[in-house]
């Protein structure tokens, strides 16, 4: 079961990695200030799918893959403005990565809206995970990397964007990762924590997303995250219209000790002793990382 949840993983991490080529550059900066000998030893701490909540895809449909491979469904978030619901995983063993996984609410958009996602989305008439194998990896694989519905008009893509860059986005993009996340808090001392890290990007050229600032901290304050603003691509739309459009980004997070766990010296603390989960109030200005608003900022 493991051999297969790697494969799964590494063909996502691998086209994301041709994607996003901040991934190389900051593993290229972490390497040669000696934060790292080798990309293998990077933490991640989760990755990040986004969906269209119709019917036969959604959350149901593409959890069932991770749920399979033996995540666990976790606490679920509400995000009113943005139109999104989500969930959080826990992975099988602590050496993968946390998944989360959001959806647009369709029904709460305009009824000229819901036709044009329903319009592609419609084109999915049965659960396509019930129809896969789920033990065969490179199944899987092309299932997250292949198109379910046709490929979108510059057109529709852009009355989208003006409602939902969301919406926009998972049309393009569909399951293509939407991030990765780096582990500072077990980083060297240095850059172990989320405002020395932040430091480290920027001194190195990389630009942080700056929605409710650059740096998002959790309510209890021991959920610290940042990211980068997501790449553009170049996209081809239906027609043969190319456009360069938001791909993915990166971001880092930082779980401080729980303040019962505090007396506990440093190589006694693990993943268990670290705050977890997510909260709704860094996410919300986390989506922006592929909005306009931060991809076309000065
Ligand atoms: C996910 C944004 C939220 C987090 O860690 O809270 C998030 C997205 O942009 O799809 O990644
Ligand atoms: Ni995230």
């Amino acid at each position: 079961m493991s051999i297969i949840l790697d494969n799964v993983l590494s063909g996502l991490m691998s086209r994301y990695r041709d994607r996003v080529p901040d991934v190389l550059g900051i593993i290229n900066a972490m390497i040669k200030e000696n934060i790292i000998q080798q990309a293998s030893d990077i933490e991640n701490d989760h990755i990040a799918f986004r969906t269209m909540g119709v019917p036969h895809l959604g959350i149901q449909s593409l959890e069932k893959i991770f749920l399979h491979y033996g995540y666990q469904k976790k606490d679920y978030y509400h995000f009113p403005e943005k139109k999104l619901d989500a969930y959080w995983y826990a992975p099988p063993a602590p050496h993968y990565p946390r998944i989360f996984i959001s959806e647009l609410r369709i029904k709460d958009l305009s009824p000229e809206m819901q036709q044009l996602i329903t319009s592609y989305t419609n084109e999915v008439t049965a659960d396509p995970v019930e129809q896969l194998d789920l033990d065969d990896a490179m199944a899987v694989d092309q299932f997250l990397h292949s198109g379910l519905w046709r490929l979108p008009t510059w057109d529709d893509f852009q009355t989208l964007s003006a409602q939902s860059e969301y919406a926009a986005w998972v049309i393009y993009n569909r399951y293509y990762l939407n991030h990765f996340t780096i582990s500072v808090h077990n980083l060297k001392e240095g850059y172990n924590t989320i405002a020395q890290f932040n430091e480290f990007l920027e001194r190195n050229g990389f630009k942080l997303n700056n929605a409710g600032g650059k740096i998002k901290t959790s309510p209890d304050g021991g959920l610290l995250q940042s990211s980068t603003v997501a790449e553009m691509i170049g996209a081809r739309f239906a027609g043969g219209d190319e456009h360069a459009i938001s791909g993915s980004y990166i971001e880092f997070a930082e779980r401080r000790v729980l303040p019962q766990f505090a007396h506990l010296s440093t190589d006694q603390v693990q993943r268990i002793h670290r705050r977890e989960g997510f909260e709704a109030g860094n996410a919300d200005k986390i989506f922006e990382s592929t909005y306009s608003s931060q991809t076309q900022r000065d």
